[in-house]
C-alpha cells in the first residue's frame, strides 16, 4: 500500500532537573552547594530520505518521544543529555498541526535536517546560583517541559511535470517511455494505484514526471481514485494533459478534455494557473486523427497542443524539448513557509504577579519566569539587565506597575529578592 499521509503524536524530551546538593567530605563539615545541571532533552528531528517513498512506517508507530535529559546530581555531576528523535520521511514530506492545519515544517531538500521540537534545556543545579552573598542556595530549576504535538505529515511529491488524464489515457505508458520508471500498463482504467514517479533525460538535462492514478468527473468531490493524488502535482511546474484520442468505448476527446479543465479547476486554483501542455495520445489509431482537429477547435491556441503517440514513440521527442526549455524557463520551485511556531514548552507564556501583604513583597511567578530565569545568570550583570528588559517586554513590570509598586519595594522572583527600581 502507498501510504502518503500519517497522524502522529509526537514529544521532545523534557529537560533534567537541577541538583540541591552540598559538598560533604570528612572533617569539612559545611561544604558548598555542588547540585548539577540537568541534562537537555532530545529533540524531535526530521530527515528527508530519498530512498523512502511512503509513509507507511511511520504510520506503523502512532507516538514518537524522544529521551528526557537526566537529573544533575551531587558533586557537580550533570545529567546525562538525551538522544535525539530522528524521523526520516520521504522529500516533500509537509508537517503540519493537526488542530489549525498550519503548515510547521517542509521536508523540501534532499538530506535535510530541520529540528521541529527542541528538547527541554536542564534546569541548573544550585551550584549555578552560589555568589557571595548567597553561599548556600537551597534551591535548584526544574528542567523545561515539552509539550506533546498531534501533527499531520503529508508527502506532496517533488516533480517538475505531473501528468494527468482520464484513466486508461496513457499515462503511465508515456511514462515508461520517456524514463526508467515500470508503471504498470494495462487496457483498462484504473491501473495506476498510486503515484509513479521517473526521470526523463533530452539533450543531457533531466527532469522528474509524476504519473497519477487516472481522474474523472467528480474527481474534486471524491469519487474515484485520483482526488487525493492530485496533491502529489501540486508542487509540479508543468501539467501534461493527456487525452486518449481514439473515441472508443463511447468516449469523446473533446468532452474528456472539457471535464479535465473542470475538475483541475475545482481542485484548486493553483492547478489552473500551472504552465499546462495538451498531449494528444494513441494517434497511431486512424480514428485519432478527426478527434484531433475537433480537439484544436476547441482548444483554440489556448494551449499548446502535442499529437504524440506513446506506443510508437511519435511525437515525445519534440514534447521533451519542449518540456525542458520550459523547465529552465519557469523559476524553481520553492518550498511551503512556515505558517506557525508552535509552543514547545508548558507554561512558557503564562505568569502572575501578585502582592503577598505578609511578607511585603511583590511575587512574580509562572512558567514564563522560569524559562525566562532559567537562561539567566544572576551573577552576570549584562544578562540581569536583559533579564530587566524582558520583564518589561512581556508586561511582567507593567503588572506590577498596575499593583501599585513603588520604588524601593522588594520583588521576589525565582526565589531571588531584589528592589524595585523604576
Ligand atoms: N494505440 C495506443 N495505445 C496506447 C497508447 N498509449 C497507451 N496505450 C494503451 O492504453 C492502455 C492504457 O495505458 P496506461 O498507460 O495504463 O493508461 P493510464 O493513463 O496510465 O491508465 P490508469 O493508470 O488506469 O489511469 C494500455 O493498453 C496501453 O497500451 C498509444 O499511444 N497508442
Ligand atoms: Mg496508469
Amino acid at each position: 500500500m502507498f501510504i502518503d499521509q500519517a497522524k502522529i503524536i509526537l514529544k521532545a524530551g523534557n529537560g533534567g532537573n537541577g541538583c540541591v546538593s552540598f559538598h560533604r567530605e570528612k572533617y569539612v563539615p559545611k561544604g558548598g552547594p555542588d547540585g548539577g545541571d540537568g541534562g537537555n532533552g532530545g529533540s524531535i528531528v526530521f530527515v528527508a530520505d530519498n530512498r523512502i517513498r511512503t509513509l507507511q512506517d511511520i504510520r506503523f508507530q502512532r507516538i514518537y518521544r524522544a529521551e528526557p535529559g537526566d537529573n544533575g546530581s551531587g558533586r557537580n555531576k550533570k545529567g546525562k543529555d538525551g538522544t535525539d528523535l530522528v524521523i526520516h520521511v520521504p522529500v516533500g514530506t509537509v508537517v503540519r498541526n493537526e488542530e489549525t492545519g498550519k503548515v510547521l515544517l517542509d521536508l523540501f531538500v534532499p538530506d535535510e535536517k530541520k529540528i521541529l521540537l527542541r528538547g527541554g534545556k536542564g534546569g541548573w543545579g544550585n551550584a549555578h546560583f552560589a555568589t557571595p552573598t548567597r553561599r548556600a542556595p537551597d534551591f535548584a530549576l526544574d528542567g523545561e517541559r515539552t509539550l506533546e504535538h498531534h501533527v499531520i505529515l503529508e508527502i506532496k511529491s517533488i516533480a517538475d511535470v505531473g501528468l494527468v488524464g482520464f484513466p486508461n489515457a496513457g499515462k503511465s505508458t508515456f511514462l515508461s517511455v520517456v524514463s526508467a520508471a515500470t508503471p504498470k500498463i494495462a487496457p483498462y482504467p484504473f491501473t495506476t494505484l498510486q503515484p509513479n514517479f521517473g526521470v526523463a533525460s533530452v539533450g543531457g538535462e533531466s527532469f522528474v514526471i509524476a504519473d497519477i492514478p487516472g481522474i474523472i468527473e467528480g474527481a474534486h468531490m471524491g469519487v474515484g481514485l485520483g482526488h487525493s493524488f492530485l496533491k502529489h502535482i501540486e508542487r509540479t511546474r508543468i501539467l501534461l494533459l493527456i487525452i486518449d484520442m481514439t473515441g472508443f468505448d463511447g468516449r469523446d476527446p473533446v468532452e474528456d478534455y472539457r471535464v479535465l479543465l473542470n475538475e483541475l479547476k475545482s481542485f484548486s486554483d493553483e492547478l489552473t494557473m500551472k504552465m499546462q501542455f495538451v498531449v494528444a495520445n494513441k494517434m497511431d489509431v486512424p480514428e485519432a486523427a478527426d478527434n484531433l482537429e475537433r480537439l484544436e477547435q476547441e482548444i483554440a491556441g489556448n494551449y499548446e497542443v502535442f499529437p504524440i503517440s506513446a506506443v510508437t514513440g511519435q511525437g515525445v521527442k519534440p514534447l521533451l524539448f519542449r518540456l525542458l526549455q520550459a523547465i529552465q524557463e519557469l523559476p524553481a520551485p520553492e518550498p511551503f513557509e512556515v505558517e506557525e511556531e508552535i509552543d514547545q514548552f508548558e507554561n512558557e507564556r503564562e505568569f502572575s504577579v501578585y502582592y503577598d501583604k505578609t511578607q511585603d513583597v511583590y511575587v512574580v511567578e509562572g512558567g514564563l519566569i522560569n524559562k525566562l530565569g532559567r537562561r539567566t545568570d544572576p551573577n552576570d550583570e549584562k544578562a540581569m539587565s536583559y533579564f530587566q528588559k524582558e520583564l518589561r517586554e512581556y508586561g511582567i513590570i507593567g503588572k506590577l506597575e498596575e499593583l501599585g509598586i513603588q520604588e524601593g519595594d522588594t520583588v521576589q522572583l525565582l526565589d531571588m529578592e531584589f528592589e524595585y527600581l523604576p
